[in-house]
């Protein structure tokens, strides 16, 4: 039975899924016997905490139950004050009987203390239930605080004949209609797009979420040289942009919504730096949308968590585009397949359950 209201309380935790980050998605189901007294889950950043929505769904008539009751959670409860009290001290406070969770919360302000201050109240605790689950749905912030940079998902559309585009040419459509508004969902579930200098410059992207009723992330641009004309959409202003560049000045005026973050040629490589500080900036992840030699770059240093590939019915025509772009090769574990409109979209992860 564990896992049946477990798997209810992650259900339920997907709820919170857009909503909620940087903060994980949380749910919670509060049992009775074999009668489920209450749920709730963490439905907004800043606001309450699963444990709490659940315990005050409890019924006024069954709230005298809680002490003989088992609260799964799918995370730790925390232990601190946060934006909102320790959901381990209301527990205590309500007598609850026993609480079962999928995984240790990897925030080191809670970490291990939540239950802890559980057990040391007396109530009984186990952890490690559908602990697999848990990570998958949370992939996003066990990434960001066990390796210390946000997740990544590596994107890109190829045609038949594997070509990913042209060098300097117009932008080439590859995808469909479906894929393309997809992109769009995609980019609203992660807290940054990024793209390369040549990508910014050929296509002129605007990376925000219009194909999508969902919130617009943070636009990141690779622009080593500051070489990029600023009447690009990326610097109007809509959404805030991160320029990593390579120019030691610090007179370089920022403007309203553009943030240009230097990365020294010194201290490391670029990559490594440039996601570490994004992990200070409290990015748990990033959407690489191009182009092939940043996308290349994030695989040969290894540094990608998965790969989401479209493969067009299309033909690029080499005779036609003398310099065309040929795809990366994908690697990783295949982790799903399936047409969306005329595309086949791949899904590939570094490492299973990862
Ligand atoms: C829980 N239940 O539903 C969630 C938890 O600033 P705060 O107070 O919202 O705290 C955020 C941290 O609390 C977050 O980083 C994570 O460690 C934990 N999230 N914990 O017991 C929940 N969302
Ligand atoms: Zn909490």
């Amino acid at each position: 039975m564990n896992e049946i209201f477990m798997l209810r309380a992650l259900e339920l935790a997907t709820l919170g899924r857009g909503h909620v980050s940087p903060n994980p998605m949380v749910g919670c189901v509060i049992v009775h016997g074999e009668r489920i007294i209450g749920e709730g889950w963490h439905q907004r950043y800043g606001e309450a905490h699963a444990e709490r929505n659940a315990i005050f769904s409890v019924r006024p008539d069954d709230m005298h139950l809680l002490p003989e009751s088992t609260a799964y959670v799918t995370l730790e409860p925390c232990s601190h004050y946060g934006k909102q009290p320790p959901c381990a001290d209301l527990l205590i406070e309500k007598k609850i009987g026993r609480v079962i969770c999928c995984n240790d919360d990897p925030n080191p302000l809670v970490s291990g203390r939540g239950f802890n201050k559980l057990r040391a109240a007396g109530i009984a605790v186990e952890t490690g239930v559908l602990a697999p689950e848990g990570r998958e749905l949370n992939a996003r912030f066990f990434t960001f605080f066990e390796k210390k940079r946000p997740y990544i998902i590596l994107k890109w559309a190829e045609t038949t004949d594997g070509f990913i585009g042209a060098v300097g040419g117009k932008p080439v459509k590859i995808s469909g209609d479906l894929s393309h508004r997809l992109v769009h969902r995609w980019r609203s579930e992660e807290d940054a797009i990024m793209v390369g200098t040549n990508t910014a410059r050929n296509d002129n992207p605007s990376l925000n979420t219009r194909r999508w009723p969902g919130k617009n992330p943070v636009r990141i641009v690779i622009d080593n040289q500051l070489s990029l004309d600023q009447n690009l959409n990326l610097f109007d202003g809509s959404q805030p942009t991160i320029v990593y560049h390579q120019i030691d000045n610090e007179n370089l005026a920022d403007r309203p919504n553009i943030f240009r973050s230097f990365v020294t040629r010194s201290a490391g490589p670029f990559l490594n730096q440039l996601l570490t500080d994004l992990h200070q900036r409290n990015i748990q992840s990033v959407l690489v949308e191009g182009g092939a030699t940043l996308l290349q770059s994030f695989m040969d240093a290894g540094l990608w968590d998965e790969m989401r590939v479209f493969r067009s019915q299309t033909m690029l025509d080499k005779g036609r585009f003398t310099d065309a772009v040929e795809a990366p090769s994908v690697r990783g574990t295949l982790a799903s397949r399936e047409m969306v409109g005329e595309d086949e979209l791949s899904v590939y992860k570094n490492s299973p359950g990862g």
